[in-house]
């Protein structure tokens, strides 16, 4: 019953986005014809990725207008550094986004978090962009990478902050891509990945959430003859791991979160060989991981 509840929540606060999406389509004609040339082209949202000493910050605009943007990522640190956005419906600030972020299973991911979206880790000294749909708002933006040995994560050391996408709504339209990234949930609770047109080199990719939980795409390079039920037992397994995981975590990519009816074109790098591709989301009601609900799959790079 739960489940049902919070989906009609969902759907129910993507709605309204639609009418002032038509909405803003329906002004935009009374203005002259150059906002119908400017709005094919994205807005531009400059987002630098910068260290000094032990602290970490973002550099960005205060606001970009509503519309297609592409966010681009510059990593001037020393380790992988990443962008992801959220859009709050409230007052609430980056750092109640991140005591959710930061929460365990059990806490239910509230329906004031919206949309997602942004980059995926970037190397040190690289830069990589994600182009989407962003509607007017409060965005809140974080670097959710570090923290797994021995130091803050990036965004404890600083790496967050909060950005304005000022209004009307405009109902743009994603360029195609040549490869696609799909998830859902659609179904009986059918968590799963579908892809397309991935090959080794970098991938101009169309990453979507057809499905109505957040989802995000994560892509490990398969150690040696490991089989994809073994990275499956290490993923899932209760308690601590039992020696090392059979995928290289040095080498792993992937995307940002982004929830249901949100997409976003963005590049992936992958190199030949196998990958367990992995979703470590919850649903918003909490409960287990999506890898422990099937989001393991395992895709050859050719
Ligand atoms: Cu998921």
């Amino acid at each position: 019953m739960p489940v049902h509840s919070e989906r009609r929540r969902t759907r129910s606060l993507l709605l309204p986005l639609v009418a002032m999406a038509a909405a803003g389509l329906v002004a935009g004609c009374g203005d002259d014809d150059d906002d119908d040339t400017a709005a094919a082209q994205p807005a531009a949202l400059a987002i630098g990725a910068t260290a000094t000493g032990d602290e970490k910050a973002f550099t960005l605009p205060a606001s970009v207008e509503a519309g297609l943007v592409t966010l681009t990522l510059t990593n001037s640190d020393s380790v992988p550094r990443s962008a992801q956005i959220i859009r709050v419906e409230g007052d609430q600030t980056v750092d109640d986004v991140l005591e959710i972020v930061d929460a365990d299973e059990d806490v239910e991911i509230p329906t004031w978090m919206q949309d997602g979206g942004g980059v995926g880790a970037v190397a040190p000294g690289a830069t990589a962009s994600a182009t989407q749909v962003l509607a007017p708002g409060k965005y809140v933006i974080w670097d959710d990478e570090g923290g797994d040995d021995d130091g803050p994560s990036n965004s404890d050391a600083g790496a967050k902050g909060e950005f304005t996408v000022t209004g009307p709504a405009v109902d743009a339209e994603l360029p195609e891509q040549p490869a696609t990234v799909t998830t859902t949930d659609d179904g009986e609770d059918e968590y799963s990945f579908e892809f397309s047109g991935l090959t080794a080199g970098t991938n101009q990719v169309r990453f979507e959430n057809t499905g109505e939980e957040l989802h995000h795409a994560l892509f490990f390079p398969i150690q040696g003859n490991a089989t994809i039920d073994d990275v499956t037992a290490a993923f899932t397994a209760e308690g601590p791991p039992q020696g090392p995981p059979p995928v290289d975590f040095a080498n792993a990519s992937g995307t940002a979160v982004i929830d249901g009816d949100i997409a976003q074109n963005i590049t992936l790098d992958l190199e030949a060989g196998r990958y367990a591709v992995v979703c470590f989301l919850t649903d918003r009601e909490g409960g287990e991981p999506h890898a422990a609900q099937g989001m393991i799959e395992e895709l050859t790079i050719e």
